[in-house]
């Protein structure tokens, strides 16, 4: 067996452990990251694609904002339709100047993990039975298996970043822990395809008697569509053919008529959940990221959560190790939650509006159709999906 010391270990390479690592280090802190999957497998997931203000903020922080400055797409508007019309938002009049930005969640993770590997910083792919020991008192333990050989890590803390299904959260006594859920009656199906996205100045959120549907991009030549879909349904009863099919009868008829098709490159069927794990610090055992909650993606939130968190944790951990204060990690659990519960309220609202719901018909569709009418004539209304849309401020009264 090999034993390693550092100050803080990392389980998960996703975008929060990753992000977590790159400003620990520029702190000049002491970090190991280790990661269930392989380099490549973390690469093929496709998931997030707008990013807030202070997200990329946190990358330029981090030092890799260059991807995102060279490769992202400015936004200063969204798109709801319903009723075959489309209605812009004009986000950035809205909020004073705020603009989201349009860039890859998979970009985001490979910017981390180049710079990774061109600072030598310690990350350990292909990691087996990952667990957790000792994190109720200061000398936590972290365990694995790596080609058939045992190590452990001796840390002063213990980052749990390691998404929705990890070991970190499942590693907390139940009776020390909360959890709030709410699933919804569908799933989202999404199809990425190099073609030029139908919009590319803003994302289209679509409310339609078919359900609803979403258009994004990745690049200029490169989209990222989504449609709701029956969680009963699998990837093989979509071939590409329905799903154009289906889209474009979801949208507006120009656009739909405008739409570029083409051969998918990825298709895959997520399901919609909002969740809440309370608190986010047990001990020297600190969660961040989907490992503390989940959001439907209709906000466009998960990843944006993620960094706020990381943003906050980090902060904490700096001032722990070099102004020997406990401030910080005392109130990690209580800022990030303050934040988290507003993004679960505003991602809930968004899809509550934009879905077709299985026992809607008849008094719930009437009141969806009367939010929708006053949400676009409504300047209060239209400044609240705004304000929410870009990402709250990390500093606000709790
Ligand atoms: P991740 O990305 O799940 O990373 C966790 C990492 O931990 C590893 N892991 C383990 N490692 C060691 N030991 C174990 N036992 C482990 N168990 C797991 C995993 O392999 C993985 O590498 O969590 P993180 O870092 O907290 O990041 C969260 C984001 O990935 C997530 O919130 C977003 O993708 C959500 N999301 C969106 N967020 C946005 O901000 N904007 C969007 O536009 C947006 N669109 C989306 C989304 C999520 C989607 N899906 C598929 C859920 C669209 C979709 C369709
Ligand atoms: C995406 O580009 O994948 C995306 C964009 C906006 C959302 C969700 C997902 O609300």
């Amino acid at each position: 067996m090999s034993t390693s010391r550092t100050q803080v270990a990392i389980i998960g390479a996703g975008p929060a452990g990753l992000l977590l690592g790159a400003l620990l280090h520029r702190a000049g802190i002491d970090h190991i990251i280790v990661e269930r999957q392989s380099p490549e497998y973390v690469l093929g997931r496709i998931r997030a694609g707008i990013l807030e203000q202070g997200t990329v903020d946190l990358l330029h922080e981090a030092g890799v904002g260059d991807g995102v400055a060279q490769g992202g797409t400015v936004h200063n508007s969204i798109e709801l339709v319903f009723k075959n019309t489309r209605h812009p938002i004009d986000v950035t009049r809205l909020t004073n100047g705020k603009v989201v930005t349009a860039y890859g969640q998979t970009e985001v993770t490979k910017d981390l993990m180049q710079q990774r590997t061109r600072l030598g910083l310690p990350t350990v792919y292909s990691a087996e039975d990952v667990s957790l020991h000792d994190f109720d008192g200061h000398t936590p333990q972290v365990r694995y298996v790596k080609d058939g050989a045992a190590h452990v890590i001796n840390c002063e803390f213990i980052a749990g970043c390691d998404g929705f299904h990890g070991v970190a959260r499942a590693s907390v006594p139940k009776d020390a822990i909360t959890e709030y859920e709410k699933v919804y009656p569908f799933g989202w199906l999404g199809v990425l395809a190099d073609v030029p996205p139908v919009s590319t100045h803003a994302i289209v959120y679509a409310n339609s008697d078919r359900g609803f549907a979403l258009c994004s991009m990745r690049s200029p030549t490169r989209s990222r569509y989504y449609v709701q879909c029956p969680m009963s349904d699998k990837v093989q009863d979509w071939s590409d053919q329905r799903f154009w099919d289906e889209i474009r009868l979801r949208l507006d008829p120009e656009m739909a008529q405008r739409m570029v098709i083409g051969p998918s490159i990825e298709k895959s069927i997520a399901p919609l959940r909002s969740f809440v794990a309370e608190p986010m610090r047990f001990g020297s055992l600190f969660l961040a990221g989907d490992a503390a909650h989940i959001v439907p993606p209709t906000g466009a939130k998960g990843l944006n959560l993620a960094a706020g968190d990381v943003k906050y944790l980090s902060s904490a951990f700096i001032e722990y190790f070099k102004e020997k204060s406990d401030a910080g990690i005392n109130h990690y659990s209580q800022r990030a939650l303050a934040r988290i519960w507003r993004a679960e309220r505003f991602s809930w609202w968004l899809t509550s509006l934009m879905h077709r719901f299985p026992d809607s018909e008849g008094f719930g569709q009437k009141m969806q159709e009367a939010e929708l009418a006053y949400l676009v004539h409504s300047e209060a209304l239209s400044t609240s999906l705004a304000e929410n849309y870009v990402g709250l401020p990390l500093d606000f009264a709790i």
